[in-house]
């Protein structure tokens, strides 16, 4: 192949336990903050499919391994539902739960396919959410119980943990921009479910440490690049800023142990800091990841601010910058999020050349389509884009570890059609389409295209 990519490169596909599981009440599965607010607030929540409607993986998870395994898969990512665990969030182990994810890791052990297993995707269970969510230190003590647990159960077969995929998603989502419960604008919450989030993460590692297992962990961020509309010193500094809020205030503890000093002090001086303490600071300096997941879509865009915020607005980062559209290739009309493939290959030289070249790898990536079914022929979409779109940041990856990067692979979003947290089914993402009336399976043009790409280790 042109081009051919480290041996032992990982090829597979990733999703999480919400979004595939389906099941939701069965099992002894315990409420998640998604059962809860559509139920609670179905007109409010936009997406009117909830995630109790999805591609059965519980039940089916033996027949679509075999079909990873069809499709050249190596590694797959899923996460652990945490209120099938722990239904309470704390306390009792559901045992069923235990036999499912037992089985669920034997079975990719037995086709050849490295489990990659992440801990918690925006799924908190319904007590937590109760007492706090994230802005309470106790779901952070509850979170490294439950960690602890997933280490002891199944850590002897995992080699690959991830804590959290995408930390600054609850963050923005439920605290900043009102699409996540509890949709609220504030940023000094904002700002305690974004440290707890971190100390919870460095609080798993630490216990991961201390059950003497010789796997890696580390923790999923979605990377957007930041780029400025100009090299004025007023868009130069808003793309610095936007970087510090969005990228470097989760990248930077997490790989050196300490915030940007720069976003400290602002912090302090708006009296916006969160609620710390002294030990809790010490847990995130001395554990730090082994191997950074990084989920890639689109570049982020920012320019200085026409208009100055207004003397008495509140604190919210955007009151540093703007985001603005970069006119040129899209997803799909509807979404909106630009196609820009060398974002990937920027981001993979920066951790590179100033987060000591960690071992990473794409935990996502993936282009969600609306209406697939129109491209499809003899029964089989022809999603000759995706293949484009996949192949097309393939080779700046591929670049990216020619010239050093430490990249170990790359993980589709996702393997069968998901449902997603505020769209469900509207956007299509997977390798294989599934018709959610049938629950029938079909693999689509870009799937038999992986499988070679996989096979030969390049294309
Ligand atoms: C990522 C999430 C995934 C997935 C993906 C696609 O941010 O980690 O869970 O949902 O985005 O986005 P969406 O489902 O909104 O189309």
């Amino acid at each position: 192949p042109e081009h051919l990519f480290p041996e032992n490169f990982w090829w597979g596909s990733a999703t999480s336990a919400t979004q595939c599981e389906g099941a939701s009440r069965e099992g002894g599965r315990g409420p998640n903050v998604w059962d809860f607010w559509h139920e609670k607030e179905p007109g409010k929540f936009h997406n009117q499919v909830g995630s109790c409607e999805a591609s059965t993986f519980y039940k089916n998870y033996k027949n679509d391994i075999a079909l990873m395994k069809e499709l050249g898969h190596n590694s797959f990512r899923t996460s652990i539902s945490w209120s099938r665990l722990i239904p309470a969030g704390t306390g009792e182990v559901n045992p069923e739960a235990v036999a499912f994810y037992n089985n669920m890791i034997d079975e990719l052990i037995k086709q050849g396919i490295e489990p990659v297993i992440n801990l918690f995707h925006f799924d908190l269970p319904v007590p937590l959410v109760e007492k706090g969510g994230w802005e309470s230190r106790e779901t952070v003590e509850a979170f490294a119980e439950y960690a602890e647990k997933c280490f002891e159960l199944f850590g002897h077969k995992v080699n690959y943990w991830f804590t959290q995929n995408e930390p600054i998603v609850p963050v923005e989502a439920g605290y900043l921009n009102v699409y996540h419960w509890p949709c609220v604008v504030d940023f000094k919450r904002a700002a305690q479910v974004a440290y707890h989030s971190i100390l919870a993460n460095a609080c798993a590692i630490e216990r991961y440490r201390k059950a003497g297992l010789d796997g890696k962990i580390g923790i999923i961020l979605n990377l957007s690049p930041t780029y400025a509309r100009s090299d004025s010193p007023e868009d130069q500094k808003a793309a610095h800023m936007a970087d510090l809020f969005c990228t470097r205030a989760f990248l930077d503890p997490v790989t050196k142990g300490a915030y940007p000093r720069e976003l400290v002090e602002l912090l302090k001086e708006h009296d916006q800091l969160p609620a710390y303490d002294k030990a809790d600071l010490e847990i995130i300096a001395a554990n730090t990841i082994d191997v950074l997941g990084f989920n890639y879509y689109q570049p982020r865009r920012v320019k200085s601010r026409d208009v100055a915020p207004a003397a008495d607005a509140p604190f919210v980062p955007e009151n540093f910058y703007d985001f603005y559209e970069m006119p040129g290739r899209k997803m799909n009309e509807h979404r909106g999020w630009e196609i820009y493939e060398k974002g990937i290959y920027d981001t993979l030289l920066d951790l590179r050349d100033n987060y000591d070249n960690i071992e990473v790898y794409i935990s996502e990536n993936g282009m969600g389509v609306e209406g697939e079914k129109r491209f499809e022929v003899d029964g089989q979409i022809q999603d000759d884009y995706r293949i484009d779109f996949i192949s097309d940041h393939l080779k700046w990856i591929h670049k990216a570890s020619e010239e050093g990067s430490r990249v170990r692979g790359y993980h589709l979003w996702t393997f069968i059609d998901c449902w997603s947290w505020l769209n469900a089914y509207k956007n299509r993402y997977g390798f294989v389409s599934l018709d959610l009336e049938t629950q029938e399976r079909t693999i689509k043009k870009s799937g038999l295209w992986f499988r070679d790409v996989a096979q030969q280790n390049g294309f």
